[in-house]
C-alpha cells in the first residue's frame, strides 16, 4: 500500500475510506493532501472491488480551507505555471459515488471539497464558510459556482461576500448538504450511506451519478435525453436482468456489477 503523510487510507468492505490526517493544521489543504487525496479517490474508482468513496476530516475541522502558509508566498507566475489546485479537478471527474462527513469546520477549500462529494452528511457542529474574501482572494476550488448551484444565488452571495458561516441546520435547510445527525453519528452515519450505496450495483450507481451530475451542465432536454439513454443502456447489464428477476422471484439481487 502506497505510504501517504496527510491521509490514512481504508477499506471496509466494498467502501474505501479517505481521512484527512493534518489535525494540528485543521486538515488544511495543502499540494501533498490533495496529491494524496486525489490519488487515493482515482485508485478507489478504477478498483472493481471498491463500489463508493468516503471521505472523513476530523472531529474540530473537515478542513479549514488551502492550506494559507503555503499558498502566501505564491505570486502570479507561480500560480499560473502550476495551475495551482486544478488536480482538484480530477476528484469531480470520477464516476464512483463520493460521499463526505463534516464535522467542525468545512472553510474555504473545505466547504469546497466537500461540495465535491455527491453526500454530504454534517454533523451537528459543521460549519461551512467561503471566508477567502478575509484574506484579500475569492474561492477558488469551485465555491463561486458550485455553491451557487447548489443553494441559489441569494445564499451563495451572502457567504462569499461576507465569509460568514453558517451552521448545520442552515446548511441542510438550504440545501448544502443531505442529512445532520450528532456529532458521535457523522461518521457511522456517512459510513452507512457509503456502505447502502456501494452494495448496489456499481454501473447503475455510476451512472445514477452520471444523470444528476449532468442537470449541473445541460439543458433540461438535454439532461432528460441523456437519463433516457442512460436508462437504455443499462439494459445491456447483467446487472439489470438480475435486478428484474429477483424482485419478480421475491429474492434479493447478487450484482456482478456488469
Ligand atoms: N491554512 C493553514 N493553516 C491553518 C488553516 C489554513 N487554512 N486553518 C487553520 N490553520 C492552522 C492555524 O494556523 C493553527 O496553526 P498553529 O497552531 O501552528 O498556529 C492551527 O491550524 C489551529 O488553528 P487556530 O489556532 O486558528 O484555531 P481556532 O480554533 O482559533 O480557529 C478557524 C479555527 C476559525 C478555522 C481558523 O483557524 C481560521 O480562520 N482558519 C482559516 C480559515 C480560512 O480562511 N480558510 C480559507 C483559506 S483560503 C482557501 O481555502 C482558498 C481555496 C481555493 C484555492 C484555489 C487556488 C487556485
Amino acid at each position: 500500500m502506497t505510504e501517504h503523510t496527510t491521509i490514512v487510507v481504508s477499506t471496509e468492505g466494498r467502501v474505501g475510506k479517505i481521512q484527512l490526517d493534518r489535525p494540528k493544521a485543521l486538515n488544511a489543504l495543502n499540494q501533498t493532501l490533495m496529491e494524496e487525496v486525489v490519488s487515493a479517490a482515482v485508485a478507489f474508482d478504477a478498483d472493481p472491488d471498491i463500489g463508493s468513496i468516503l471521505i472523513l476530516g476530523s472531529d474540530k475541522a473537515f478542513a479549514a480551507g488551502a492550506d494559507i502558509k503555503e499558498m502566501a508566498h505564491q505570486d502570479y507566475p507561480s500560480m499560473y505555471a502550476s495551475d495551482w489546485f486544478r488536480r482538484w479537478e480530477d476528484l469531480t471527474e470520477l464516476r464512483i459515488p463520493i460521499v463526505a462527513a463534516v464535522k467542525g469546520y468545512a472553510l474555504g477549500g473545505g466547504c469546497e471539497l466537500a461540495m465535491m462529494a455527491d453526500i454530504i452528511v454534517a454533523g451537528e457542529s459543521a460549519k461551512f464558510g467561503q471566508p477567502e474574501i478575509n484574506l484579500g482572494v475569492i474561492p477558488g476550488m469551485g465555491g463561486s459556482q458550485r455553491l451557487t448551484r447548489s443553494v441559489g444565488k441569494a445564499k451563495a452571495m451572502d457567504m462569499v461576500l461576507t465569509g460568514r458561516h453558517i451552521g448545520a441546520e442552515e446548511a441542510e435547510r438550504i440545501g448544502l448538504v443531505s442529512r445532520v445527525v450528532p456529532d458521535e453519528q457523522a461518521n457511522p452515519v456517512a459510513e452507512e450511506v457509503a456502505e447502502l450505496i456501494a452494495a448496489k450495483s456499481k454501473p447503475a450507481a455510476q451512472m445514477a451519478k452520471e444523470a444528476v451530475a449532468a442537470s449541473f451542465e445541460t439543458t433540461l432536454q438535454q439532461g432528460i435525453r441523456l437519463e433516457r439513454r442512460l436508462f437504455h443502456s443499462l439494459f445491456a447489464l447483467a446487472d439489470q436482468a438480475e435486478g428484474m428477476s429477483a424482485f419478480a422471484e421475491k429474492r434479493g439481487p447478487e450484482w456482478t456489477h456488469r
